[in-house]
C-alpha cells in the first residue's frame, strides 16, 4: 500500500501529482503545519528527517522529493525519459539550486519581525543588504536561464516527465512574484496545470 504523508502547503503535492500521472492507488495522510509553519513532530515517526514529502510503500519510508519521484518512476513507471541528461539536470537543479534561494529569502524575511522592536531597523538593513547583494543577483541569473530554456523547449526533458513535476514547484513560487516578466515560464506552468493528472491531484485539496 502506498501512503503519501502530505504536509499542507508543501512539496508533497509533487508526489500526489506523480501518483496520479502513474494511475496508482494510494492513500493520503494529511499533516498540518505548526503556527511557526514547521512540520509537526509526528512526521519524524515516519522518517527521522520529519520533512515533507515522505512516501511509504509496503512499510518502507522514502524521503526527498526527487528521490521519491525516481523511486516511483523506476518501480511503477518503467519509463525512460526522452532526454535523460536534461531529465537528471532539472530533477537535481530544482532542489539543489533554485529552491535554496527561495528558502534563504523566506528565512531572511522572518528575521526582522522576530528581533526586539528597537533593533528592527538594523536587522532590516542587514537582511535587505543580504537579499539585494546575494540572493537577488543569483535569482536573476536563474530566472533568465530557465525563462530562456522554456522559450526553446516545451518540457524539461523534450517530453513530459517527472522533471516537470519537480520544476513546477519552484516555478510556481516564482510566478507569485508578479512584477516579473516571465511569459515562457507562465505558459509552461499553464500547460502543466492543464494535465488531467494535475487536476485530479488538486481535487484532494492539497494546498
Ligand atoms: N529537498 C527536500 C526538502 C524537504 C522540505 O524541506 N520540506 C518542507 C516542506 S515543502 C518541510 O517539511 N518543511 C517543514 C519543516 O522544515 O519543518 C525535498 O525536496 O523533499
Amino acid at each position: 500500500m502506498i501512503v503519501i504523508h502530505h504536509l499542507e502547503k508543501s512539496r508533497s503535492s509533487r508526489i500526489i501529482w506523480a501518483l496520479e500521472e502513474l494511475g496508482l492507488d494510494y492513500k493520503i495522510e494529511f499533516y498540518k503545519r505548526s503556527p511557526t509553519f514547521v512540520a509537526p513532530p509526528e512526521l519524524k515517526k515516519i522518517h527521522p528527517l520529519g520533512k515533507a514529502p515522505i512516501l511509504t510503500d509496503d512499510g518502507v519510508a522514502y524521503a526527498e522529493s526527487g528521490a521519491i519521484l525516481e523511486y516511483l518512476r523506476l518501480q511503477y513507471g518503467h519509463t525512460q525519459p526522452k532526454n535523460i541528461h536534461q531529465y537528471n539536470f532539472w530533477l537535481h537543479y530544482a532542489e539543489g539550486s533554485l529552491m535554496p534561494l527561495f528558502v534563504f529569502k523566506l528565512v531572511l524575511g522572518l528575521v526582522t519581525p522576530k528581533v526586539p522592536f528597537l533593533i528592527r531597523p538594523v536587522a532590516q538593513k542587514i537582511t535587505q543588504g543580504i537579499e539585494q547583494s546575494f540572493i537577488e543577483p543569483r535569482l536573476k541569473d536563474h530566472i533568465e536561464y530557465v525563462e530562456h530554456f522554456l522559450g526553446e523547449h516545451e518540457y524539461m526533458a523534450d517530453e513530459f516527465s517527472f522533471a516537470d513535476i519537480q520544476m513546477a514547484f519552484p516555478l510556481k513560487v516564482l510566478s507569485t512574484r508578479t512584477q516579473l516578466d516571465i511569459p515562457n515560464i507562465l505558459n509552461y506552468l499553464k500547460r502543466l496545470e492543464e494535465r488531467p493528472a494535475y487536476r485530479r491531484a488538486q481535487r484532494h485539496d492539497i494546498d
